[in-house]
């Protein structure tokens, strides 16, 4: 609809202007061509200077008036340590075209009207100037070369890498069609390794698993970093071309397929003190919302933002993340929270190559989880608040060989018990009521046997030990469930004295 009324419009003009030109042509033959031309030109002249004039005036006008919405201006001051130099370097290169653009249209336009064709005027030939062709010539080589030294230094100083000892926070964005897909390092500080042959629905960046470096690497939604600290983006694409682009810190980088580019910025302002920048201004305390009487404030809803720099298609708007700087504490606070991909989509599933064992972190987990409980049992006092169960002690199936993955939590019952001296326990077997009672009976006091063996194995004195097989009498949970049964076939251990 829009375009068929364009379509007419642009018609409907060629039509006026088509006649225009006819009814000019036949007012010409009427009054004589020299008359209708003289006249022509006089008021192409002055028009010309006016549009002139007023050109000037609106476009030095309009960058006065809206000078406090342009980054670099105002209360957009660079928020990363190297954007005041780029910012310094965009000021200095539109003071002299800014010079040129005012002097060359003053020029232009005062030449078209002081020089438009009157009778008997006739043009003056020059066939050349040197003066005016070294003047012409010197000056524009002297302020290039000026501009480009000037942002040479600015992009080897911009796009230099870290050193190998830099403290430095490295982050990674992959931009694919429509969003970035954002990889933090986790506590190691190391991203892992990647293979694109390794991508699929699970694993959208690739990361090899045996890569020890990323199990808690963690994918969140936004941002965040703290203010102040050197940050490295690995910036990759997994399509086509698209753009890095945090326009407040003036970092901008192609994301190319297949090449991985980087960018090193340092956050120097938090969003809160942004904020508190932008609230100073007239133009950013007007409602968000205008229709909306409890609107927040426009410079109350002000956030950093990535945004991709590449037309990279049809949704390419959507590409838009937020962006936090907060404060060293904020920050350690978020990351706390953070869940690595690994653990919390990739564990146990068949991508997992550690699938049936147990990592560092969940052994270390383990134990601290067994000390935990051990220390609280100590402190109290009725029997049953005594009552360990052994989460993490498991046998095959209808047999008392313990599985290989029970040895971290029944080791670190080792390391308790020599903590602890004189501490004496009951361990005990028990079974769900699946088959016969007296079955039962026995395998839960073969278990129970099992582990006292391995405890004294460890150098326990088999003294402090009572190994008792309770079967399927003392179920903790219903029996008439697959949950429940899973509950109580259980070990556990009570510490009968201490
Ligand atoms: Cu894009």
């Amino acid at each position: 609809m829009t375009a068929l009324i364009i379509i007419l419009t642009i018609l409907l003009l060629v039509v006026i202007i088509v006649q225009i030109g006819r009814v000019t042509e036949l007012a010409a033959r009427i009054r004589g061509e020299e008359v209708v031309e003289q006249r022509n030109n006089r008021t192409q002249g002055n028009s010309l200077l006016l549009f002139g004039i007023g050109f000037l005036i609106l476009s030095v006008g309009s960058a006065i008036v809206y000078k406090n919405y342009m980054l670099g201006y105002g209360p957009h001051e660079a928020a990363s340590a190297h954007g005041s130099q780029l910012d310094s370097l965009f000021s200095t290169t539109l003071v002299f075209t800014g010079i040129i653009f005012i002097l060359t249209h003053i020029a232009l336009f005062y030449f078209s009207w002081k020089y438009k064709n009157v009778p008997g005027r006739k043009a003056v030939y020059w066939s050349h100037n040197n003066m005016l062709e070294i003047v012409w010539s010197v000056i524009p080589a002297v302020v290039m070369t000026f501009l480009v030294i000037k942002g040479l230094i600015a992009w080897n100083d911009v796009m230099a890498d870290v050193g190998p000892e830099e403290d430095v926070i490295e982050i990674e964005a992959t931009g694919y069609q429509f969003a970035w897909h954002l990889r933090y390092p986790g506590p190691d500080g190391a991203l892992g390794s990647k293979n694109y042959t390794l991508i699929n629905g699970l694993n959208p960046l690739g990361q090899d698993w045996t890569d020890e470096k990323n199990l808690d690497d963690f994918h969140p939604d936004e941002i965040v970093l703290p203010v102040g600290k050197k940050v490295r983006v690995r910036i990759n694409s997994r399509d086509v071309l698209h753009n890095f682009y945090l326009p407040h810190f003036r970092v901008k980088m192609d994301a190319v397929p297949g090449i991985p580019t980087y960018f090193i910025f340092t956050p120097v302002k938090t969003t809160e003190e942004y904020r508190m920048e932008l609230s100073k201004y007239d133009e950013y305390n007007v409602p968000t919302d205008p229709t909306d009487p409890e609107s927040n404030m426009l410079w109350e809803d002000f956030n950093y933002e990535l945004a991709c720099a590449e037309l990279c298609g049809a949704s390419h708007f959507s590409m838009r993340r937020t962006v936090r700087i907060v404060s060293e504490e904020e920050y350690a606070a978020w990351l706390d929270k953070q869940q690595s991909y690994y653990l919390s989509s990739v564990r146990g599933t068949d991508e997992d190559p550690f699938k049936e064992k147990l990592l560092n972190v969940e052994i270390e987990k383990i134990k601290q989880d067994l000390s935990t409980r051990v220390e609280s049992a100590l402190n109290k006092e009725s029997a049953e608040e005594k009552v360990i169960r052994l989460h993490n002690v498991n046998f095959e199936f209808a047999s008392a060989n313990l599985t290989s993955t029970s040895v971290h939590e029944l080791d670190h019952l080792v390391t308790i018990m020599n903590d602890y001296p004189d501490m004496q326990i009951e361990v005990s077997g028990h079974t769900d009521n699946v088959g016969e009672p007296d079955v039962n009976m026995e395998l839960s006091q073969n278990r129970a046997d099992v582990v006292r063996n391995y405890l004294a194995s460890k150098g326990i004195d088999a003294g402090r030990i009572n190994a008792v097989g309770y079967g399927e009498t003392r179920p903790i949970e219903t029996n008439d469930t697959e949950e429940g049964r899973a509950q109580n076939r259980r070990t556990e251990f009570r510490i009968i004295a201490q």
